[in-house]
């Protein structure tokens, strides 16, 4: 029996050799099934994949959720769920995302809270400002997203931190962060020449016809800049 076939090991790379988190975002998935989504940002080279569902009932999400699970396992892709931890425990998703909102003013100090005994859910937190960064660094998180860099209609009532977050992340987080938020192939080399190796892109993939072929596209130029 071949690795994948032998129980629920996360096969996904360690988060240090992420680059590409693509999104499920229920807002972009026009005559869509999430299913077809997740495999096509498999397919376009997607390291993490979020299922994002913001309106959707916890049933919902749980339900779409293991639709996506067997496609992102075959193809050792990463599954986080957004906001909702049990889910992510429910399905064997190997990450959950929460916000600062989520985490700290639910009252939580240590991401290790979230873990019950012998899981390996890791924990990713949002963060809008260094004092947030360092925070969520300080509980344990397992990645931090830096972000939003741009305006964006993904979330758009959140205030742009601009790419001066990307650079003191640069050079103060040691933990694996991704840059989000309103990066699209014409700016992503001002967001890498910023300092960052790792992004989140939602509506500059989602929007697109060929999902796979627009995931693909960030694949190749974050590989190319692999060495800068
Ligand atoms: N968190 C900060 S910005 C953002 C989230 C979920 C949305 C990113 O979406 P897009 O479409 O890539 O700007
Ligand atoms: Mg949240």
């Amino acid at each position: 029996m071949g690795r994948r076939g032998s129980t629920a090991l996360p096969l996904m790379k360690p988060l240090s050799d992420c680059r590409l988190y693509a999104f499920v975002d229920t807002a972009y998935l026009q005559e869509r099934t999430p299913e077809f989504i997740a495999q096509q940002l498999c397919d376009g080279g997607a390291d993490l994949i979020q299922l994002r569902a913001k309106k959707s009932s916890v049933d919902e999400v749980r339900r779409m959720a293991e639709a996506i699970v067997p496609i992102t396992r075959a193809a050792n892709v990463g599954l986080v769920i957004n906001d909702h931890l049990d889910v992510a425990r429910e399905v064997g998703a190997e990450i959950c995302h929460l916000g600062q909102e989520d985490f700290f003013d639910a009252g939580h100090q240590r991401v290790e809270e979230l873990k019950t005994k012998n899981s390996k859910l890791q924990i990713g937190l949002s963060t809008h400002a260094p004092e947030q960064a360092q925070r969520a660094i300080d509980a344990g998180a397992d990645y931090v997203a830096i972000g939003p860099i741009y305006a964006t209609g993904t979330k758009p009532t959140a205030k742009p931190v601009t790419l001066d977050y990307v650079r003191w992340a640069a050079q103060n987080v040691k933990v694996p962060w991704f840059a989000i938020g309103g990066i699209h192939l014409q700016n992503l080399d001002e967001v890498l020449a910023a300092g960052a190796r790792r992004i989140c892109v939602v509506s500059a993939i989602l929007n697109e016809k060929d999902v796979a072929g627009a995931c693909a596209k960030f694949r190749k130029r974050l590989e190319a800049a692999r060495n800068l």
